[in-house]
C-alpha cells in the first residue's frame, strides 16, 4: 500500500468512532479528506460537522454534510484529525497544512480526539518536522527572534496566509524534550496566535495505518 492508501485506511477506520446523531469535529489535510469522503456515506446518521478550515468546510459542504459554526453547538463528542508527527504519548506536531489554530480550538472543545495517521507520522521524539507557529503579521520579526533564541532555525512560510489572516513561521531543528513545556513557552511569545505543538491537549486515540492493517492505540 502506498502512503495515500494507508491514509485512506486510517481515515475510514475513524468512521467507527463517529457518534450517531451527533456533530463531528473535522480536521484538515489529505488524511482528513479521506475521512470526509467516508463521512459522506453516512451523512444521514450524523447531525453535521464543525470544521477546522475553509478547505474542509468546502469539501464537507460539497458532499452535502451540514457545517455548523463552533458557537452553534454545545458539545463535540469526537474530533477526527491528522498530524504531521505523533509520539508515544500522543503529543503531536500539527499545522503543516496551516490550519493549526482552528484545529486546536475544535480539539479543545471535543471530548475525544481521534488522530488518523499513516505509519510515517509515528516518531519517538517530535521535532524532525518543523514546528508551525501562527503569528500576527506585525509581530513576525519579534517572534522570529524569540524562536531563534529557543534554538530554532526560522523560515517564514512563503506566499501563505491562514484562514485567520495571519502568517506562519516554520521552526526547524528544534530539540523538543518537553513538548508540554515548549508549547506553553512558545504560546507566551507576544504575537504568537497558536503553535503546532498539541501536547497540553494531545490525541486520545491513534488510528495508525501500517501495511499489516490499522492499529487502534489508546
Ligand atoms: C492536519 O493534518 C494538520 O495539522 C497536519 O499538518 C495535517 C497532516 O496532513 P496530511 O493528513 O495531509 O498528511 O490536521
Amino acid at each position: 500500500m502506498n502512503q495515500d492508501e494507508l491514509k485512506r485506511a486510517a481515515a475510514l477506520a475513524a468512521l467507527a468512532h463517529v457518534v450517531r446523531g451527533a456533530v463531528v469535529g473535522v480536521g484538515t489535510g489529505s488524511t482528513v479528506n479521506h475521512f470526509i469522503d467516508g463521512l459522506a456515506t453516512m451523512r444521514g446518521e450524523i447531525a453535521g460537522a464543525v470544521s477546522s478550515s475553509e478547505a474542509s468546510t468546502q469539501r464537507l459542504s460539497a458532499l452535502g454534510i451540514p457545517v455548523f459554526a463552533l458557537d452553534e453547538v454545545e458539545s463535540i463528542p469526537v474530533y477526527v484529525d491528522g498530524a504531521d508527527e505523533i509520539d508515544g504519548s500522543f503529543n503531536m506536531i500539527k499545522g503543516g497544512g496551516g490550519a493549526l489554530t482552528r484545529e486546536k480550538i475544535v480539539a479543545a472543545v471535543a471530548e475525544r480526539f481521534v488522530c488518523i495517521c499513516d505509519a510515517s507520522k509515528r516518531v519517538e521524539r517530535l521535532g524532525h518536522f518543523p514546528l508551525p507557529v501562527e503569528v500576527v503579521p506585525m509581530a513576525r520579526a519579534h517572534v522570529a527572534r524569540q524562536l531563534a533564541k529557543l534554538g530554532g532555525r526560522v523560515v517564514e512560510r512563503a506566499d501563505f496566509v491562514t484562514d485567520n489572516g495571519n502568517l506562519i513561521l516554520d521552526v526547524h531543528d528544534l530539540t523538543i524534550d518537553d513538548p508540554v513545556a515548549l508549547e506553553s513557552e512558545v504560546d507566551h511569545i507576544a504575537g504568537v496566535v497558536t503553535n503546532g505543538l498539541f501536547a497540553r491537549r494531545g490525541a486520545d486515540v491513534l488510528l495508525l495505518a501500517t501495511p499489516q492493517g490499522v492499529r487502534s492505540l489508546a
